[in-house]
Formats: structure tokens, C-alpha cells, sequence
């Protein structure tokens, strides 16, 4: 008798006690230590982060959890002050981490990030993180955006980051970073076998020696591939032209890349598909096949130091934007150069190798908005007749040789002429007027 009552007893008292244990916190008792602990190194938390103790209970502002485990933090633009201490590695079944935009975040990124296997989405841009990138971030099998832009960071830009195959959007755009872009190298891993990125941000940093034609591969899918504001050198490898862009044009370049991540600034979510490699000190002659960039809706190859003819532009049809101004190009006639281009708005070539009488092909393409042409050597009569598209609206030819002028009686938006001998006679016409 007092034997049942006490296994009784003691069936009530565990059952009791299992069931205190399950209803105690909705949190696994591990990731909510570690969580605690990560609070412990951050000011300015959201006010529900101390109504409770239980983060995924009544869950924490930023908290998503999945049977009681921790699965997503998001705390972008929180004003959130501290660093990111090593108890992040402890939360292993984080999907999705993102802290970014919190400037006064600081510290050094902790190599216990390689610890969550799990991470999908890393997102630590627009923080005062410094120092190097972990090599342990090549850990993350399973990641598929890492942004670690506008930080303070240094160093180089870890190899180890090639075996991120899942990867397809990689941003360290704005940092310190220095040396070279890291290729693969027997068994050691390299940026070149990112097969399924589709950007590479890697503009203002401090990278330097030559973009290495490795990087590029026709079973490449990029789309976004930003190299300007560092301090590369040599040619621009021909293999970028390999890079295709499969499937339709509406399918990888729909114009519009809309991110998902709640945290990115709106002023960036306008990214087309685009080459942008200005502000080097890139040489050599641009690449032969350079126009099997069909999909390229932007090319910008300004302020470097490019040799040989312009460009071929003939096949590439979604150029949207061109900018080859203040590099060092051959000569050319523009009859011979320009070619129809059916999606350009923009045409900035200042500073440029183009001569002879402008063609007025150039103002008929259908999309044309603005031909920012200042410091060639045009020549003769410039010509803006009846077929210009009714989108144009700024036409710039400072500087030139330009002794006569033709123009539309039907044009009535700016038109720049000062500085070529035309305007010595007629210094009182609109176009003439600085
Ligand atoms: C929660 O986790 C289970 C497996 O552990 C998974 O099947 C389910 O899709 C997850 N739910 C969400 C919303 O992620
Ligand atoms: C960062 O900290 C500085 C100094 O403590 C403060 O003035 C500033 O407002 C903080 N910035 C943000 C975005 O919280
Ligand atoms: C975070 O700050 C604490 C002091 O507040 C310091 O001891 C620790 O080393 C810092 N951690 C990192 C990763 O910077
Ligand atoms: C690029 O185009 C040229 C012809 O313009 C062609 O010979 C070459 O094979 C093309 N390259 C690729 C990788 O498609
Ligand atoms: C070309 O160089 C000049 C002089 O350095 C500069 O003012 C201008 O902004 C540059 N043009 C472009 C399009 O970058
Ligand atoms: C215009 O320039 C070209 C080459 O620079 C020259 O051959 C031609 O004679 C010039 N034409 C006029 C009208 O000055
Ligand atoms: C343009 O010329 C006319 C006379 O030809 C003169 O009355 C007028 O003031 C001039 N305008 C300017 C801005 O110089
Ligand atoms: C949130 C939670 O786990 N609630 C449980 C608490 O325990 C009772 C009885 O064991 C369960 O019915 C609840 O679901």
C-alpha cells in the first residue's frame, strides 16, 4: 500500500515535473542561454526582448523559432549597439541572421559563424564590423546570400568562400579589403567555382592586381558584376564574355532585381543586369567578345585607362546605359562605330577617341534620352534632323570641332554647343549658352 502511494507519488511528481519542464519555456533551454548571452553584448534591444524570458514564448521581437528552436534573427536598423559575440555559433539552427544597418554594431566578425550550418541568409551589412572575413564562412554549406557590405572590414577576401555552391548573391562592396580576387588552385578553393552566383559586388574596396580570367567560366550565371573603385589593373579578361545568362531575358534579367531581404536600402533594389568596372586602372584593349553579353542592360568602363578600339556593342541588345568616357581608346569615326542599339537611353563617351561628322543615327535609336558626348573632335556639320526619337531630351557636345549646325525645328530640349567654333559667330543662340 505505501508502496503504490509512493510510485504513485512519484508517477505524479515526474509527470508534474515533465510537464512544468515543457510548459517552462517555449525555448530550446540551450538556444535561449545563448540568446541571453548575445542580448547580454547589445544596447538598445527591442523593449520585448525584456518582458519575457522566454524568446520564442510570447516570441521576442526579430525572433522566429521553429519547434522551440531559434530559426531566424532580423533586427536591421534597430539602432542596436555592441558586438557580436561567440555565443551566435551556439545557434545552430539559425536559417537566417540579419543585423544589418545597425552602424554602431562593432567588433571583430567571430569565426563561430561557421558554426551554423544551417544559415541560408547572412546579412551584417551597414554595421561597424572590422577586421577579416573568417575563413570559416566557407563553412556554410547551405548559404545562398552573404552581404557583408559597407563595414570596416580588411584583409583579403578568403578563398575558402569558393565552396559557398549554393551562393548566389555575394556583396563586400565597400570595405577594406585588399589583395586579389581569390581563384581555385588544385584542391584549394576560389571564387571562380561560385557557379550559381548571380552578383558580385566587390566595387570600392582596395583589391589590386589583375581581375584574374579565371574568374570567369560560360557555366557562370551572373548577372551583376561590380569591380569599380579599386585598385585593379591589367586588361579586362576576355573570359567575362563566356559568362551567359541562361535562359530568357526575362527570366534572369527581368530589369528589376526586387531583393527579398527586408533590410537592404531601397535605393539599391534597382539593380539590372550590369557590368560596372569604372575607376580602375584597368589597360589593354576591352575583350573581342565583349558583345556576347547580350543581356547586359549596363556597361560602364569609364576612368580606367583602356587602349585599342572602342568596344563592339553591335550584339547587345539590352544595353540600356554606356559609359566609356576618360580612357585612352583609339581614334574612330563615329559613322563607322555607332551601330543601332534598340534598348539605349544613355550614350556618355566624354573625353572620348570619336572624330568626323557625328552621325544622326545615334539620336534616331528609339529609347535615346540624353548623348553626353563633351571633348571629342567632332567635326563639320552637326546634324539633328526630323528622325530624332521623341524620348531625347539632352544632347551635350562641348568642346568639339563643330562648325555648322542643322537642327530639327521640332527640338526643343537642351542642346550643348559651347566650345566648338559654331558658337564664336552666334555666341547669342540658346545652344551656345554655357
Ligand atoms: C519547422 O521544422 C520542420 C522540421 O523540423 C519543418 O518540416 C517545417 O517546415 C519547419 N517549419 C517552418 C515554418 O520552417
Ligand atoms: C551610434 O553611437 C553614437 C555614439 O554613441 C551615437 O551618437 C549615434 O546616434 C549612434 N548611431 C545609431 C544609428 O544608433
Ligand atoms: C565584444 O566586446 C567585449 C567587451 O564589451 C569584448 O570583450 C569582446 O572581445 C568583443 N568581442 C568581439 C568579437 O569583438
Ligand atoms: C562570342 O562571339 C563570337 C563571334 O562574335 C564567337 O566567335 C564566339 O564563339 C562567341 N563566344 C562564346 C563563348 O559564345
Ligand atoms: C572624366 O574625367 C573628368 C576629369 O577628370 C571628370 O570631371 C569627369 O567626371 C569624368 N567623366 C566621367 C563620366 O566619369
Ligand atoms: C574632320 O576630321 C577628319 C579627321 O579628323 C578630317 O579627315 C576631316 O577633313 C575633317 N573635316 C572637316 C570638315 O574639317
Ligand atoms: C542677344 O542679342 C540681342 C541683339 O541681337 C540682344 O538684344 C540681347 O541682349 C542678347 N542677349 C544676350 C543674353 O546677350
Ligand atoms: C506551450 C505548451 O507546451 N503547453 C503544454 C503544457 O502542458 C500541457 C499538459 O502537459 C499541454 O497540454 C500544453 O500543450
Amino acid at each position: 500500500m505505501g508502496f503504490r502511494a509512493t510510485a504513485q507519488l512519484l508517477f505524479l511528481l515526474s509527470f508534474f515535473a515533465s510537464g512544468i519542464h515543457l510548459n517552462l519555456s517555449a525555448t530550446d533551454p540551450g538556444d535561449a542561454a545563448e540568446l541571453q548571452s548575445l542580448k547580454s553584448h547589445w544596447q538598445n534591444t527591442p523593449p520585448s526582448w525584456d518582458q519575457t524570458e522566454d524568446p520564442c514564448g510570447a516570441p521576442w521581437v526579430g525572433v522566429t523559432c521553429n519547434n522551440s528552436r531559434i530559426t531566424s534573427l532580423k533586427l536591421p536598423c534597430m539602432s542596436l549597439a555592441g558586438n557580436l559575440s561567440d555565443r551566435i555559433g551556439g545557434l545552430t539552427e539559425l536559417r537566417s541572421l540579419d543585423l544589418s544597418f545597425n552602424p554602431n554594431v562593432t567588433g571583430s566578425l567571430t569565426p563561430r559563424l561557421g558554426d551554423l550550418k544551417n544559415l541560408k541568409i547572412l546579412i551584417l551589412a551597414g554595421c561597424g564590423f572590422s577586421g577579416s572575413i573568417p575563413d570559416e564562412l566557407g563553412n556554410l554549406a547551405e548559404l545562398s546570400f552573404l552581404a557583408l557590405n559597407s563595414n570596416i572590414l580588411s584583409g583579403r577576401i578568403p578563398a575558402s568562400l569558393g565552396k559557398l555552391s549554393k551562393l548566389y548573391w555575394l556583396d563586400l562592396a565597400e570595405n577594406q579589403l585588399t589583395g586579389t580576387i581569390p581563384i581555385s588552385k588544385n584542391s584549394s578553393p576560389g571564387l571562380d567555382q561560385l557557379l550559381n552566383a548571380k552578383h558580385f559586388h566587390f566595387n570600392r574596396n582596395q583589391l589590386s592586381g589583375f581581375i584574374p580570367p579565371e574568374l570567369f567560366s560560360s557555366d557562370m550565371m551572373l548577372i551583376h558584376v561590380l569591380f569599380d573603385g579599386n585598385r585593379l589593373e591589367g586588361e579586362i579578361p576576355s573570359t567575362l564574355g563566356l559568362v551567359q545568362t541562361r535562359g530568357s531575358v526575362s527570366e534572369n534579367c527581368p530589369g528589376f532585381v526586387f531583393l527579398v531581404a527586408s533590410s537592404i536600402r531601397t535605393d539599391i533594389i534597382h539593380f539590372v543586369c550590369r557590368s560596372r568596372l569604372n575607376r580602375n586602372a584597368l589597360s589593354g584593349e576591352v575583350l573581342k567578345n565583349l558583345n556576347n553579353l547580350t543581356n547586359l542592360n549596363e556597361l560602364n568602363l569609364a576612368n580606367n585607362k583602356l587602349t585599342g578600339p572602342l568596344p563592339d556593342l553591335t550584339k547587345m541588345d539590352s544595353l540600356r546605359y554606356v559609359d566609356l568616357s576618360n580612357n585612352s581608346f583609339d581614334s574612330s569615326e563615329s559613322s563607322d562605330w555607332f551601330s543601332t542599339l534598340p534598348s539605349l537611353t544613355t550614350l556618355v563617351i566624354e573625353n572620348g577617341p570619336l572624330q568626323g561628322t557625328l552621325t544622326s543615327k545615334v539620336f534616331s535609336f528609339p529609347y535615346i534620352q540624353q548623348v553626353l558626348l563633351r571633348n571629342n573632335a567632332f567635326n563639320g556639320t552637326f546634324d539633328l534632323d526630323d528622325s530624332f526619337s521623341p524620348q531625347l531630351q539632352l544632347v551635350d557636345l562641348q568642346n568639339n570641332q563643330i562648325s555648322a549646325v542643322t537642327l530639327s525645328a521640332d527640338y526643343k530640349n537642351k542642346l550643348i554647343l559651347v566650345g566648338n567654333p559654331v558658337c564664336t559667330g552666334l555666341p547669342n543662340v540658346s545652344f551656345c549658352q554655357p
